[in-house]
Order: structure tokens, then C-alpha cells, then sequence
């Protein structure tokens, strides 16, 4: 099941499910039962599976359909993030692209990052919550205090009740790279600030992708409508499997439903492409869907 989350011209929160180009509004309001998580908490209380418990509510569901392509675009109703994570995780140098353009690019102790890419125990940091997240076409930021900030473009996974995966999205990891580069002690404000993660457009139950570890990622800037970086990856170059990434992050430290895990960038930006406000940032999984955000200066009063 590939499932969305939406604004109603009301602004009330819908979940829907995409099926052959429509998105069927299996929401219950009486229930109230509005998002993608509140179906996790509904299957873990049935004991059945999220795909079971979303099939039924499909059959069953008197709610209206909107056409996907449309809803892609529009602003009333309008796409948010198809979940509403409690904590999102980022997973760092899984790619060996990634390990050798920072140690490449930094200035003082040379090869950290290519000692975290060999080790077992990978690199993860704390990305915020849902208030530091962007849907579709809501913006991500650029912090005031930085001057190249780049998307990371990232498959990501959502745990359930058990830490098992229930889902992926995609996830851009936006970062301010040269705040990481003058000094790597720098990462938590490197990665964490407003609108420093952007998921969706859908949440694809695990049952429901066919291979995570065979999925093209590509990624794009586009700038007054010209692209101006365009970048591939393939999550079989990904070092660590999903359930040692999983496993290091939780040790002694649970982790609440719904929490998303970023699994690392194999995309990695030129210098020239920094964003600017008013770029368009497109990121492309199969199976999972094309996430558009635009892109916005933070102020000093964010
Ligand atoms: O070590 C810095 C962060 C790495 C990262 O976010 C990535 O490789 O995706
Ligand atoms: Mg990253």
C-alpha cells in the first residue's frame, strides 16, 4: 500500500492510499482515526498487519477520491508528509561517495569519515521532529549562518512498535555543509534547523516494495526552471543493512513508532549547486514517487 497524508480545504488531516492514479480518502473521523500512524496504532491494537488493516478500510472506506497527479500539484487540497514522525534519524557515510567527498573537503584531520564507512558502527545523528519536516512543495531551509547548504538525497525507513520496518519514503537530509566542514563537532547544527528534512510524497509499506536494497535515487536543483544539478545513486552501494543501522540506534536508547531513519546520501552536490532561495529541489525514488520542495531563506526570527 502506498499511502498519503493531505490537507482538506478545512485544513483537516486526511491519510489516503493511491491506487491507479486515484487517492482513495480512507480517513475516520468518528473513529478518529486521521493519519498514517494512527492506522500503525489500529493494526498493532487488531494484531493484524498495516496492509491487512489499510485493505479493509479501502474496501469499506465512503470517503471521496482525489485524482494523485492532481493532488501532486494543487494547493487545496494539498499533499503534507505522508507520516508525522515523532523523531527522524539520519544515518551518515553508508556510501563510499559520501565518505570521500568529506574527507576530501575538510580542512584538519584528514579521513574520519572513511574510518566511520570501514567501521561496524555506523555514523547516526538526531534530524528533529515533524516540526522540522517538509511535505511535498512545503519549503525546506537554508539557516541564516550558512552559505552552502545541499540536499542529501536519501532512501528512509519507518519503524514500527517492534523496531521492525514498517515502510520507506524518501527522505532529503538537507545539510549545511560548511558548517560540518569548518568543524565537524559542528554536525547537530549542521543538520538540525527548520525544514532540515523533507518526506514523501508517499509511505510505501514494507510489504508492498519489492526490493530496497535495488532502487535508483536521482536527484535535481533546479533553478527559474533550469536544472542546474542533476545527480544518480543506487541503494545497493548502501554499506550497512538496514537492521544493523536500526540495531546501533536503538541500544539503549527507544525510539518511538513512526520513527524515520535516514539511511545516507550516494548523491553528493557541487559547490556551485548550493541552494538558493526559490530553487526547486525534485528527488526521484521508483516505487516511492518524485518529492518537489522549494526552498526558503530562514530569517533571524525563525
Ligand atoms: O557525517 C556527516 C553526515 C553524513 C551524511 O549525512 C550522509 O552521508 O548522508
Ligand atoms: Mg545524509
Amino acid at each position: 500500500m502506498k499511502l498519503v497524508q493531505f490537507y482538506d480545504v478545512d485544513e483537516s488531516v486526511h491519510v489516503g492510499v493511491v491506487q491507479d492514479g486515484q487517492v482513495i480518502d480512507i480517513s475516520d473521523r468518528d473513529q478518529d482515526i486521521t493519519t498514517s500512524l494512527d492506522f500503525v496504532d489500529v493494526a498493532r491494537r487488531q494484531r493484524r498487519t498495516l496492509d491487512d488493516v489499510v485493505a479493509e478500510r479501502v474496501a469499506d472506506a465512503a470517503g471521496s477520491a482525489h485524482d494523485y497527479a492532481e493532488l501532486l500539484e494543487a494547493d487545496e487540497p494539498r499533499l503534507t508528509m505522508p507520516l508525522f514522525p515523532p523523531q527522524v534519524w539520519g544515518c551518515g557515510v553508508t556510501y563510499r561517495r559520501s565518505a570521500e567527498f568529506r574527507d576530501a573537503d575538510m580542512e584538519g584531520p584528514m579521513g574520519i569519515y572513511d574510518k566511520v564507512y570501514q567501521s561496524d558502527r555506523p555514523e547516526i545523528f538526531y534530524k528533529g521532529d515533524t516540526q522540522h519536516c517538509a511535505g511535498p512543495n512545503e519549503p525546506i531551509g537554508i539557516r541564516v549562518d550558512s552559505a552552502f547548504t545541499a540536499p542529501e538525497p536519501e532512501l528512509a525507513y519507518v519503524l514500527g512498535y517492534d523496531n521492525e520496518i514498517i515502510g520507506y519514503t524518501i527522505c532529503d537530509d538537507v545539510s549545511a555543509w560548511d558548517i560540518e566542514r569548518e568543524n565537524p563537532l559542528y554536525l547537530p547544527q549542521s543538520k538540525i534547523f527548520l525544514g532540515c528534512t523533507a518526506l514523501g510524497p508517499t509511505f510505501v509499506t514494507a510489504g508492498e516494495l519489492t526490493d530496497p536494497y535495488h532502487l535508483d535515487i536521482t536527484a535535481r536543483i533546479l533553478r527559474d526552471g533550469a536544472v542546474i544539478f542533476e545527480g544518480s545513486a543506487n541503494t545497493d552501494q548502501i554499506r550497512h543493512p538496514f537492521e544493523t543501522l536500526t540495531a546501533y540506534l536503538v541500544r539503549n536508547n527507544p525510539v518511538p513508532v513512526g520513527t524515520v531513519v535516514s539511511t545516507g546520501t550516494g548523491i553528493i552536490v557541487t559547490e556551485e549547486a548550493a541552494l538558493h532561495a526559490g530553487d526547486v529541489v525534485e528527488i526521484e525514488i521508483d516505487e516511492i514517487g518524485l518529492l518537489s520542495t522549494p526552498v526558503r531563506q530562514l530569517t533571524a526570527d525563525d
